[in-house]
């Protein structure tokens, strides 16, 4: 009979206590709150022009995957040299886009005027 008792007052303090948790969660999934402030990543300019015969800004930090744009703001044609990466001349107005996959330090030039040099850092 004793042990009877102890097997009730077990079952009895479970179902209480299986009662007390369904009744504090109330029956619904906790959702962690929406933070609404969070913005999205800003976007960079990854944009080098070419002002009087060099590179602006001369050395650019991008991340795996950024596009780089090439603006030629002279009046002559340039061709980027990137290594075998790639080479493609462009005129006055015109963009050059490399997109850059690893990481890695980029040292370019100008194919036509070895002088003009920049640095794309890709991390
Ligand atoms: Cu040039």
């Amino acid at each position: 009979m004793k042990k009877m008792n102890i097997v009730l007052i077990s079952v009895f303090c479970v179902g209480l206590i299986l009662a007390a948790l369904i009744y504090s969660n109330n029956g619904t999934i906790i959702q962690p709150p929406i933070n609404t402030t969070q913005k999205a990543p800003q976007k960079v300019s990854n944009e080098v022009t070419i002002e009087n015969f060099a590179f602006v800004p001369n050395i650019l930090n991008v991340k795996i995957g950024d596009t780089v744009t090439w603006k030629n703001n002279n009046n002559t044609t340039h061709i980027i040299s990137l290594g075998s990466y790639a080479k493609d001349s462009f005129k006055h107005g015109e963009t050059y886009k490399h997109v850059f996959k690893k990481a890695g330090t980029y040292n370019y030039h100008c194919f036509l005027r070895s002088k003009m040099t920049g640095i794309i850092i890709v991390s």
